[in-house]
């Protein structure tokens, strides 16, 4: 039988590259979009002329319940939020509503249509709850058992959701789970984050559409893999014969100079400081220093292995970044 998915956050980057992985599995796929003009919808329906969009909003549980009447989910992934740290700062309350409390009614919205038993729940947990503090640091890299001690009110909603989900679990039996996904990038990344920031910027400045790239600190450190690979963690999360949580990440850690390097380096630039200024507006109250993963749950038990490696990754963001913005010029 035709399983039958409904993801939130499809309008978003892990959004886009599920609904490309669960169509290939040849799921109905059912995407929720919100608001009643949302400007992502066409390009939505373009790529994904498959997915069957539901307008819903994480904020508003009445509408969920809607959703699933609709979608009659086997499968559910939460990718829906307000996913960007620095934002979360600015506007804190409706970060926690959305990434916090969204989760909450999402969980209700399936006990109350009755799904409790048979929905799979997949909720999109993140290692901003691990805050990446000195004292708080393991070497091998933060797993499934390391101590939380979120940095931000988006790392704060995140922890919310996360626990709700293991409770839900814990208590009505429901096949609840959360993938703690360290940072994760590629052609879909939003404009907003560090990464995607850098390759665009790298590619206007090769033809010559911009300068320089203004940014906030340099030296914080991420775990960066390709999202591609990610999705595909979430979807064998939701294929065990029993609910858990995993970590999913690289193994490696690196800074955003080193990321500037390889950017810079793939259109001839050595020396990219010319190029680049801070601008305190893009530096947070609270900073997460580094993160680095540990996989090897992951690994061992859902026999997952991220393929692209950090050059590889700001490899394919700068080339594509560069044929977009050529098709722009
Ligand atoms: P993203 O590109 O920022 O996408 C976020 C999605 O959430 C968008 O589709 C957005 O819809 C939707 N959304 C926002 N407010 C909503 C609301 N009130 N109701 C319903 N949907 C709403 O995020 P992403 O990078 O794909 O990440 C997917 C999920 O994984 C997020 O929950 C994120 O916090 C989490 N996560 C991401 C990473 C990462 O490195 N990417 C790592 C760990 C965890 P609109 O288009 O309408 O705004
Ligand atoms: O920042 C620094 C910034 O916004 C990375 C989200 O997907 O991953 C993401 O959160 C680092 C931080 O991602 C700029 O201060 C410097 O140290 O790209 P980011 P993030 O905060 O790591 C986690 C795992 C998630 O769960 C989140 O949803 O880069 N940085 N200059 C900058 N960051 C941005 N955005 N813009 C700058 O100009």
């Amino acid at each position: 039988m035709t399983k039958r998915a409904l993801i939130t956050g499809i309008t978003g980057q892990d959004g886009g590259h599920l609904a490309k992985l669960l169509g290939d599995k040849g799921y109905e796929v059912y995407g929720i979009i919100r608001g009643q003009q949302n400007p992502k919808r066409r390009a939505t329906e373009e790529e994904f002329p498959y997915v069957k969009l539901i307008e819903a909003d994480l904020l508003d549980m009445s509408s969920l319940v809607r959703a699933l009447q609709i979608a009659k989910p086997d499968e559910i992934y939460n990718l829906g939020a307000i996913s960007h740290v620095g934002y979360s700062f600015k506007d804190p309350q409706l970060t926690a509503d959305v990434t916090g409390k969204g989760c909450l009614n999402m969980l209700e919205a399936i006990r109350l249509t009755g799904g409790e038993k048979t929905v799979r729940f997949y909720q999109a947990s993140t290692s901003e709850m691990f805050g990446g503090l000195e004292y708080n640091r393991p070497e091998k890299g933060y797993n499934e058992e390391s101590q939380f001690h979120p940095r931000s009110p988006y790392g704060v909603a995140k922890l919310y959701a996360h626990w709700i989900t293991k409770n839900y679990r814990e208590s009505y039996g429901m096949f609840a789970v959360s993938g703690i996904l360290f940072n994760h990038e590629g052609e879909r990344r939003g404009v907003e984050f560090v990464t995607r920031k850098i390759t665009n910027a790298v590619a206007r400045i090769k033809l010559g559409l911009q300068d320089h790239v203004e940014l906030g600190d340099l030296w914080p450190k991420r775990d960066w893999g390709y999202a591609g690979d990610y999705v595909e963690g979430m979807w064998r999360m939701l294929q065990q014969d029993k609910p858990d949580d995993f970590v999913l990440a690289t193994g490696e850690t690196h800074s955003i100079e080193e990321f500037l390097d390889l950017a810079f380096k793939e259109i001839g630039i050595d020396d990219w400081k010319p190029y680049v200024k801070q601008n305190p507006a893009f530096m947070r109250p609270a900073e997460v220093d580094l993160l680095l993963g540990d996989p090897t749950k992951a690994e061992t038990v859902l026999g997952w292995q991220r393929e692209v490696d950090f050059p590889g990754l700001v490899k394919l963001m700068v080339q594509h970044d560069l044929e977009i913005e050529s098709q722009n010029k």
